[in-house]
């Protein structure tokens, strides 16, 4: 660890060692511990801070209310072929995921098409890492997960839905997978929370106050409401995550996530949909060629100054592969007082 100027720097290692040791001393079991370091790592290293190591002093807080089954053992069955369910016994959900990814991969590479739904699961993390690892593996991936009722839906200034992120992974020949993953709220909730931390005004169409007034205090919209993206068209979006990440795999809504939080302020508690689909179970020989067409699409937007979704997270990522990152003295601090373990 190297001090500098407006925070500490630190090799990728180094962060991982950091983080493995702040969750176990959290009371997390050693795989939990290390597959959820891995995407607060991965979170970090690609520049995105609301759900990078920041995201260590939510899960220490998760454990402590004892909101999260620290060492939940993940259970993964196949009720049909092309179907997959982990049951996370109440812990992390990327230990869930880790378990049940190479069942998917091979009922999709068997079936053409598959789904895996996660369930009983606490989820605090950014959905890229699992769409962008199915893309590695040659798949076009989905995933979607509701969280806590938070955000206003377009019209109304009471929250309903989750700030409930939709990832999307595209594999390409011979460079990074094409990947998007955003909240269908005007923005995730862990950047307000950051905005929050810094003292920062937040632009007014994020959300209101708990009266329903627009605002641009931070704390004052995290105690009324967030609003969607997009107006109707994110409300939308977000009504359809709640369907099929809730109800279609028997799990939470965000409205009944934050009722079982019942104010212990833990990460949103419930289930996770992916979808991962083989290009060659449509294609079959002729996958290669379909997937060269695709290619055209990306060139043209790129070919216009337009960046592709991800571009800027590859580009932060060789930047940290090769210098390591840089922590805010802050946030540093709050994490070096977690317990250790
Ligand atoms: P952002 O609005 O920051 O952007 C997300 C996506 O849009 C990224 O793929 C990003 O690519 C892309 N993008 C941004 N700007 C451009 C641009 N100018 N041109 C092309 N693409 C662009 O994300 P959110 O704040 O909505 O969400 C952040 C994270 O929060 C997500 O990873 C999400 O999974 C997570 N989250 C998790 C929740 C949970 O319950 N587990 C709930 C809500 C959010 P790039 O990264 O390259 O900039
Ligand atoms: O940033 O909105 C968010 C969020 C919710 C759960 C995990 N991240």
């Amino acid at each position: 660890m190297t001090p500098v100027a407006d925070g500490v720097a630190m090799t990728l290692d180094a962060l991982r060692g950091l983080a493995r040791e702040k969750l176990r001393g959290a009371g997390l079991a050693p795989d939990h511990a290390d597959a959820v370091a891995e995407t607060m790592v991965a979170g970090e290293r690609d520049g995105c801070a609301s759900h990078g190591i920041y995201r260590l002093l939510i899960a220490a807080n998760s454990v402590a209310r004892g909101v999260v089954v620290p060492d939940a053992v993940p259970v993964v069955r196949s009720p049909a072929s092309a179907l997959v369910k982990v049951d996370g016994g109440g812990g992390f959900a990327q230990l869930a995921f880790e378990r049940g990814k190479p069942l998917l991969i091979e009922r999709a590479r068997t079936c053409g098409i598959a789904a895996m739904a996660i369930n009983h699961v606490v989820h605090f993390a950014a959905l890229w890492p699992e769409v962008e690892a199915l893309a590695q593996a040659g798949l076009v991936a989905l995933a979607f997960t509701p969280s806590h009722a938070w955000v206003a839906p377009a019209g109304g200034t009471k929250p309903v839905f989750g700030t409930n992120p939709i990832a999307f992974g595209w594999p390409r020949p011979g460079c990074d997978p094409f990947v998007f993953d955003f909240a269908t709220s005007a923005v995730a909730r862990g950047e307000i929370e950051l905005h929050r931390r810094a003292d920062r005004p937040v632009p007014e169409d994020w959300g209101y106050d708990p009266q329903g007034r627009s605002t641009t205090d931070a704390a004052a919209v995290l105690n009324g409401a967030m609003r969607t993206f997009g107006g109707h068209k994110g409300s939308a979006l977000a009504a359809m995550v709640e369907l099929i990440a809730g109800p279609l795999i028997g799990d939470m809504t965000s409205a009944e996530s934050i009722r079982a939080d019942g104010g212990r302020g833990g990460s949103p508690i419930g289930g996770e949909l992916v979808i991962a689909i083989d290009p060659a179970g449509f294609l079959g020989d002729a996958v290669a060629d379909h997937l060269a067409r695709a290619e055209a699409m990306f060139a043209a937007i790129e070919g216009q100054g337009a960046r592709l979704p991800s571009a800027r997270r590859y580009a932060a990522r060789a930047e940290s592969l090769r210098d390591g990152v840089v922590i805010p003295r802050a946030l540093h601090d709050d994490i070096m007082a977690l317990r250790s373990g």
